[in-house]
């Protein structure tokens, strides 16, 4: 069945992001709230956690060239081709990501980046920057967020063994007398195998050089926070792990709090890369790090949503280069509405479409969004859906009044954009 148009924007003929303009098509999902929000730039604005751990990361790097300030648009060869994602990977779906038409979409991960840092000839790098995805509503997920892409290549020869051998000896010294804890894994195995055509040798050189960088990197950004104390050590956990442009993949987590938190991917860099980049007679390594669910811990912030809060009650309360725990101010009241709705035959309503819409009309106001009931009518065959919105401010109590407003608006937009007829 085909999805509904899930924009009120795919109506019009053209859209404008970040000054320029648009033809619309039958991919065209973006909204307008995420189109006002491409400009913001949390990740470079002075004082904002989001720009402190920016820093914080990249004074771990202090020899990679450092970049922040690349466009969110890229086309979907550049997202996923380039990086040898299959034609039928979910992640192209236009349920999981942003479209402005079929041939440019907003990245949803800094990895579309690789293939252009290498061709312009860097071999160490950072690169962090605003990344979309459709997703669910709820306190630790937001349509937007933010990564870290780090890669270094090294040439294929002895000179280039050399340098990772060096370099691995000296983060090695620097682990030494740490107080981490390290789960690791072999750095290649059959299930996270080696690519054909690098010598093993060498990669496992340089997948040792990411885990030892790495470790490094968390130790410093985990380090002294409060919560880590001073008697317990830093544990970090390796897993295998499986991204198309890596091979052997690593997902690295972190115990914070009783959990284990997952921080990011990682892996040696898979040859097709590079050879699109025109690099030749190098290997090396990249990972890709999300900032809110490390600023999360680090600041004490409850709520992703806070991040994108223009309330002096909380940007106030944070310099740039300075890590601090929040003082939430109040939580204000909440309260929910439920929405029934039978789905047209027609097509398939996902969820995804239902939380865009929701947060188009009703932007921040929304805590989180929960599907309560789901049946199929034995007789019709039509489905019922029934959702729950929780309405909560950060910064202020909402009327009653109010929220019947925005709710009626989101049960009018649901008619005239799905169709759905309401119970
Ligand atoms: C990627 O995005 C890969 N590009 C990472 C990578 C880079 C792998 C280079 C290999 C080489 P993934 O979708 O798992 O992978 O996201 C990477 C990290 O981003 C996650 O570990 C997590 O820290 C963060 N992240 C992912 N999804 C979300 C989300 N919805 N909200 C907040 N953070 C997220
Ligand atoms: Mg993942």
């Amino acid at each position: 069945a085909p999805f509904a148009r899930q924009s009120t924007l795919a109506s019009s003929a053209t859209i404008e992001i970040l000054g320029q303009r648009f033809p619309t098509d039958d991919y065209t999902n973006i909204t307008p709230a995420i189109i006002s929000r491409t400009h913001l730039q949390l990740h470079t604005t002075p004082a904002h956690p989001l720009s402190t751990l920016r820093t914080l990361i990249e004074s771990a790097y202090p020899d990679f060239t450092h970049a922040s300030t690349i466009s969110p648009l890229v086309s979907p060869f550049k997202n996923f081709d380039e990086l040898s994602f299959p034609a039928d990977h979910p992640g192209r779906a236009v349920t999981d990501s942003y479209y402005v038409n079929r041939d440019m979409m907003l990245r949803t991960h800094t990895s579309a980046h690789e293939v252009e840092m290498f061709r312009a000839g860097e071999t160490k790098w950072l690169l962090t920057a605003d990344v979309y995805r459709r997703d669910e509503i709820d306190a630790s997920h937001y349509p937007i967020f933010h990564q870290v892409e780090g890669a270094r290549i090294f040439d294929t020869n002895a000179a280039g063994m050399k340098e990772v051998e060096e370099d691995n000896a000296r983060l090695t010294s620097l682990l030494a007398t740490a107080n981490i804890v390290i789960e690791d894994i072999p750095h290649i195995s059959p299930t996270n195998p080696v690519q054909p055509g690098h010598d093993p040798v060498f990669s496992e050189l340089v997948a040792k050089n990411l885990k030892l960088s790495l470790n490094n990197l968390l130790l410093k950004v985990f380090g002294d926070v409060a919560g880590i104390s001073a008697q317990e050590p830093l544990r970090v956990r390796w897993i295998e792990a499986y991204f198309p442009f890596t091979s052997p993949s690593f997902e690295v987590e972190v115990f914070f709090q009783g959990k284990w938190l997952e921080i990011l991917g990682s892996g040696v860099i898979r040859q097709a890369t590079l050879d699109t980049a025109g690099v030749q007679n190098k290997i090396g390594w990249a990972f890709g790090l999300g900032l809110e669910r490390i600023a999360m811990v680090l600041f004490s912030i409850p709520d992703i949503r806070l991040f994108w809060s223009t309330d002096p009650r909380f940007l106030s309360q944070f310099k740039q280069g300075q890590i601090n725990v929040f003082q939430p101010y109040s939580k204000y009241p909440s309260c929910f509405k439920d929405v029934s709705f039978w789905v047209p035959r027609e097509f398939n309503l996902h969820e995804n479409d239902f939380c865009d819409l929701v947060r188009d009309t009703a932007g921040d106001l929304v805590e989180d969004v929960k599907r309560i009931d789901q049946f199929v009518h034995p007789k019709t065959n039509r489905t019922s859906l029934c959702y729950r919105i929780n309405y909560r401010s950060m910064d202020r109590s909402l009327s009653n009044e109010e929220i019947n407003h925005v709710q009626s608006q989101v049960v009018a937009r649901l008619k005239e954009q799905f169709g759905v007829e309401i119970r």
